[in-house]
């Protein structure tokens, strides 16, 4: 009698402690973190990226892989997608927000953001790296 009592109860105590674990209060980040991480390589040259347009998955949080072969270049993101409203919230959203990322010569730079809100996002080279500069420019399209 005792065992089918106990049987009984077990379900109910699951339950409790898993409504309990929902009650507790979540920071958003982890969120984030929790979610699958894409990868996407790819290199900087005169004057292009050598993905053009980059496609990422809407909810997952993204790491670009760059590589700069040639010369010095940049990394500028639009984080409002093509098109909203003004005033939209970004729908990416950078780990670490930096106007201008620098991508070095011979280096991997890594960045990291949150695709939340599908749409098209232009990205160009930010550090002047010759004459052709300001058509180096490609795009990113969450899905
Ligand atoms: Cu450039």
């Amino acid at each position: 009698m005792k065992r089918i009592a106990i049987r009984a109860l077990a379900p109910n105590l699951s339950g409790f402690f898993v409504a309990f674990a929902f009650c507790l209060p979540q920071p958003s980040p982890v969120v984030a973190q929790d979610q699958q991480v894409q990868v996407i390589e790819l290199t900087a040259k005169k004057y292009e990226y050598s993905l053009s347009p980059v496609h990422v998955k809407a909810g997952t949080k993204v790491q670009l892989k760059i590589t700069a072969v040639d010369h010095d270049h940049g990394f500028k993101i639009v984080t409002v997608a093509d098109g909203s409203a003004p005033n939209s919230k970004p729908g990416l959203v950078l780990s670490s927000p930096q106007d201008c990322v620098r991508l070095k010569k011979g280096e991997t730079t890594t960045i990291e953001f949150l695709a939340q809100t599908r749409g098209t996002y232009p990205f160009r080279c930010c550090h002047t790296c010759g004459l052709a500069h300001r058509g180096m420019k490609s795009l990113l399209v969450v899905d």
